[in-house]
């Protein structure tokens, strides 16, 4: 299968409803949705998910954050999916973010930055997992 990269529509997305507006960025770029649920995961999931930002000034309010509501989580196949995703998505801060760039439009600011896209082949081996069995991921 092509490339693939794990994209959250933050607790922020949901609460907005705005899963739709996210969504069509994704298609009209040509990616593949290969997989897609919504769930409610605990603040111990996020802890171990951005267990990289461990210690950091922020780390607390995130994972409280990522855990305060449902978020949907999906998968999008195809080339160099990873690179368009976070160009989709836009810089980190939505103040810094590009208008028209998913984070630009709708972040309201850190945490609350409506999406999270894996920054590497290396996150994407080890996110999508979290999240999704092999047999979860459809190749069509
Ligand atoms: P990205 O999600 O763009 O790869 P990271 O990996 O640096 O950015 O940060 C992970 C998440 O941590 C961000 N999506 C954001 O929600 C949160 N975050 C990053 N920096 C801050 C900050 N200064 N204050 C609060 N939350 C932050």
């Amino acid at each position: 299968m092509a490339e693939k990269t794990l994209v959250i529509y933050k607790p922020d997305a949901i609460q907005r409803n705005i899963v739709g507006e996210i969504t069509i960025r994704f298609q009209d770029r040509g990616l593949k949705l290969v997989a897609a649920k919504m769930g409610w995961y605990p603040v111990e999931f996020w802890e171990e998910f951005y267990a990289e930002h461990k210690g950091k000034e922020f780390y607390v309010r995130l994972v409280n954050y990522m855990s305060s509501g449902p978020v949907f989580v999906t998968v999008w196949a195809g080339e160099n999916s990873i690179a368009i995703a976070r160009q989709l998505a836009g810089a980190t801060d939505p103040m810094e973010a590009v208008p028209g760039t998913i984070r630009g439009n709708y972040g309201l600011g850190l945490p609350m930055n409506t999406v999270h896209c894996c920054d590497s082949e290396e996150a994407a081996e080890r996110e999508i997992p979290m999240f999704f069995k092999d047999e979860e991921i459809f190749e069509w």
